[in-house]
């Protein structure tokens, strides 16, 4: 790469967003590059290593869709796919379209700077290289920025410390050393269970108990692969068709919870939970909208809990109180069984939160607790960050940082007012981590890949949302969240877990057929709500 190196686009990001984007760009003639931080591609799957890391969507539909012959080729091993088998998948699709060639990896942006008289980017990196493209895509990851909490003393702690979205690539060898993990969400409930077999003992440090269902994991049979590979486009459009780019066995029961008796409830229940998966919160219509509906399944689930661990002090403990679903829902393998282990312990800080790192360990309430390593499970700066910790300046030198001071304000999850020619994949504003997100990858890749293309063939050298289409959209999102229970909580979706992050539901919540429908229509209707010149 050399210095100012003119391109058609630069794509930031070789997660699986950068890779398809690079992909579909480079078939269409485009001149363009992927800058990727990482040393190697996979986004997500490259950095979080963390052991028990694995998908909560079943693999077969966690895939790209774009190459009926990939599709066909690779051979996923088990239901729901570890982090190490993404990777190699990962791998394996960049080797098999040649894409490292025009991937510049250790490359990470620093400024991203619009020309207004060129209507083109200035992309800088932190090595200082320049390049200008006409279009830059945006594909950061929504959950990719990870968030140690600003704790007193971790410079002091002379142990190690990970985040278990940035785990170190050597495996740790904890085997005769004092863990503590601080944090019950996804990536804790995955960790836990592996940490308890491989550490001399575990600490777990839960603030709010999240809901885990199980996963069911286990080896795909050879039958169940060649069904669906032998129908795999029927596959993809039924997983298409649903609110969450996912279909699952029973799919959305239309029936409301409070209409069947207590048997059947918890019959339904039943037969959800014994199948796994998420698919649980459609056991009934309503379950995400009426808190009683909601209930009923908290309780189904906290009975669940208490039949799983030994001691009743610590099953309550693990129980929560909060709406099921409201923060994401957990998948997990003897999650609650790791605490009948005898080198398991809870500490519970939610009254009492971690006041100070010590060189030794942590103190919370009056007690000091000693360690040899401590781990981080505590989440990302989930959709904006990645994007705010680049200087991001569109029309008039305005920041990404000022525009977004209070809110993330877009038009489609794609794009912003004021910040022409760049486009973000899964951005705040659609639907992105509230669906299996390789299908929204692929619907945002092949539109804002049309996009281009058509904008190439009129000649038209800008596109930038329009300031009403803008707020329009980021209004018709807050109706429609303020229809459901994901609102009920303190969660990441909506900036809760960030110190100071203004607060507000950033992902679409009217399902992937709905917003997939709407931008299909902007673009009919020559790019609505966007102005070309
Ligand atoms: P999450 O879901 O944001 O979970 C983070 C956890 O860390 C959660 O239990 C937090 O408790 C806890 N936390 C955060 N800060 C602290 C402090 N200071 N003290 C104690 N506990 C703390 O992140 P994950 O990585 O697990 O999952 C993110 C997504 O990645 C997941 O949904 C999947 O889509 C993949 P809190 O609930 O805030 O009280």
């Amino acid at each position: 790469m050399t210095k100012d190196t003119k391109l058609d686009v630069i794509v930031v990001g070789a997660g699986f967003a950068g890779m398809q984007m690079l992909y579909r760009l480079r078939g269409l003639g485009f001149s363009v590059r992927a800058l990727e931080s990482g040393d190697g591609v996979g986004g997500t799957w490259f950095w979080n290593r963390y052991p028990g890391a694995r998908c909560d969507v079943e693999s077969m539909q966690y895939s790209y869709q774009f190459s009926e012959e990939l599709q066909q080729e690779w051979d996923w091993t088990e239901r729901y796919a570890t982090q190490p088998e993404i990777l190699r998948y990962a791998n394996h699709v960049a080797d098999r379209f040649d894409l490292r060639r025009d991937i510049e990896f250790g490359c990470r942006v620093a400024s991203a700077i619009f020309d207004e008289e060129d209507n083109h980017w200035c992309i800088t990196t932190e090595d200082g290289t320049s390049l200008v493209a006409r279009f830059c895509v945006m594909a950061t990851g929504s959950l990719s920025s990870a968030a140690v909490p600003e704790i007193d003393g971790l410079d002091t702690f002379n142990g190690q410390y990970c985040h278990t979205g940035e785990w170190p690539t050597q495996a740790l060898d904890l085997s005769t050393k004092r863990v503590a993990v601080i944090g019950t969400g996804s990536s804790g409930i995955q960790a836990i269970p592996e940490l308890a077999r491989t550490s001399a003992h575990l600490t777990v440090f839960q603030r709010t108990p999240g809901y885990s269902l199980p996963a069911h994991n286990a080896p795909l049979s050879q039958e169940a692969v060649t069904e669906i590979k032998n129908n795999y486009s029927t596959f993809c459009a039924a997983n298409k068709a649903e609110w969450g780019g996912v279909s699952y066995p029973g799919g959305m029961n239309a029936t409301s919870a409070l209409d069947v008796s207590e048997a059947e409830r918890n019959r339904e229940f039943e037969t959800r939970w014994e199948t796994g998966g998420v698919g649980f919160l459609s056991s009934f219509s309503d379950l995400l909208f009426l808190p009683e509906s909601n209930e009923m399944a908290a309780r189904f689930i906290r009975e669940k809990i208490r039949a799983e661990v030994n001691d009743p002090e610590l099953a309550e403990a693990l129980c929560p109180d909060v709406v099921v679903g409201c923060k994401r829902i957990c998948l997990d393998t003897e999650y609650y069984a790791t605490f009948n282990r005898d080198n398991v312990t809870l500490v519970s800080v939610k009254d009492q939160p971690i006041e100070k790192i010590t060189p030794k360990g942590l103190i919370t309430g009056d007690q000091e607790y000693e360690f040899d390593c401590i781990v981080f499970a505590t989440g990302f700066d989930a959709m904006t960050g990645a994007l705010l910790k680049m200087d991001i300046q569109g029309r008039n030198g305005q920041t990404l940082q000022q525009k977004w001071s209070e809110g993330a304000p877009n038009y489609l999850g794609l794009c912003v007012h004021g910040f022409p020619n760049i486009f973000s994949i899964c951005g705040p504003g659609s639907p992105s981590v509230l669906t299996n997100v390789l299908v929204s990858i692929d619907q945002h890749v092949n539109w804002i890949a049309d996009c281009i293309e058509s904008l190439r063939e009129r000649q038209v050298q800008c596109i930038e949302a329009e300031s009403t289409a803008e707020a329009l959209w980021v209004e018709h999102g807050n109706e429609i969240v303020d229809l459901t229970l994901f609102t009920a909580c303190n969660s990441w979706y909506a900036g809760a877990n960030i110190p100071g992050k203004p607060q507000g539901f950033m992902p679409y919540a009217g399902g992937l057929p709905a917003y997939t429908a709407k931008c299909a229509e902007v673009a009919a209707n020559n790019y609505e709500g966007f102005k070309l010149s």
